[in-house]
């Protein structure tokens, strides 16, 4: 009964633990879909050890062998179309995406940015929270749209700042939330309970506030 399981490609560029979170809610069946292939534009990134380890089909797409940003994209939608996936999913993915390639998918592409967006597009999340002084940070999942670390989030978690945290501290008590949150939003694409429309979330058919579900 129900859905079909969807076919999910993950993008990667290093260590890869929120995709490996995502292959293993797969596996348990708390994601209702399959990762079919794990592609990375840094050849030596650990995350394509971990999808060799799981047997899933693993490649390096160099970003650095091609002239221009939008024949990497092109390349990239060769290799993702030869899978035909439901959805792509970028998970600590750091090369900006081309216009082209985004409306290619739009709808099917999430995004896991390390910050409370609107809060701080772009790098360097963590740091700029503890210069700013915050009390929270935290993690977005959100639609990709053209306009970077712009699309309209679905789901955040919160973590408290600790006085003298430093990056790496940060880093760790943001990931944790981060295998906890993407797992549950891309569920929800694979099972049809979310969608991207006119630029807002739709959850069950209602249109979602600006920060994303349970946010207060
Ligand atoms: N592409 C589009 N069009 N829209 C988004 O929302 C995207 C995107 C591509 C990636 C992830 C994003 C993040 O979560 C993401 C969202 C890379 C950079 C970046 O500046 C910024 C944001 C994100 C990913 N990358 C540099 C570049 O020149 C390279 C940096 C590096 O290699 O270290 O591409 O934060
Ligand atoms: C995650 O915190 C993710 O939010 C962030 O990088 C980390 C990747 O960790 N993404 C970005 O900064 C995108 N620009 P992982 O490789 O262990 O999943």
């Amino acid at each position: 009964m129900g859905i079909d399981k969807k076919r999910i490609v993950i993008l990667v560029s290093g260590s890869g633990s929120n995709a490996q979170a995502i292959i293993d809610a797969c596996a348990k069946g708390t994601i209702n879909g399959d990762v079919v292939k794990v592609i990375s534009n840094v050849p030596e990134a650990f995350a394509l050890e971990r999808a060799e380890l799981a047997g899933i089909p693993a490649i390096s797409i160099d970003h650095k062998s091609f002239d221009g940003r939008e024949n990497f994209d092109l390349a990239l939608a060769d290799e993702i179309d030869s899978v035909r996936p439901d959805l792509i999913v970028l998970a600590g993915f750091m090369r900006i995406l081309s216009n082209n390639f985004v409306n290619k998918y739009i709808g099917k592409l999430l995004n896991i940015h390390p910050s409370l967006l609107p809060k701080y597009p772009g790098l360097s999340t963590h740091q700029r929270a503890i210069d700013n002084m915050d009390q929270e940070h935290g993690t977005s999942v959100h639609f990709v749209t053209p306009e970077l670390d712009g699309g309209p989030v679905v789901l955040q978690a919160k973590v408290p700042v600790f006085e003298g945290d430093d990056v790496d501290e940060l880093a760790l008590r943001v990931l944790a939330q981060e295998h906890k949150i993407y797992p549950i939003v891309i569920n929800w694409l694979c099972n049809e309970r979310i969608s991207l429309s006119a630029m807002k979330v739709l959850f069950d058919g209602q249109v979602l506030p600006e920060c994303g579900y349970a946010s207060d």
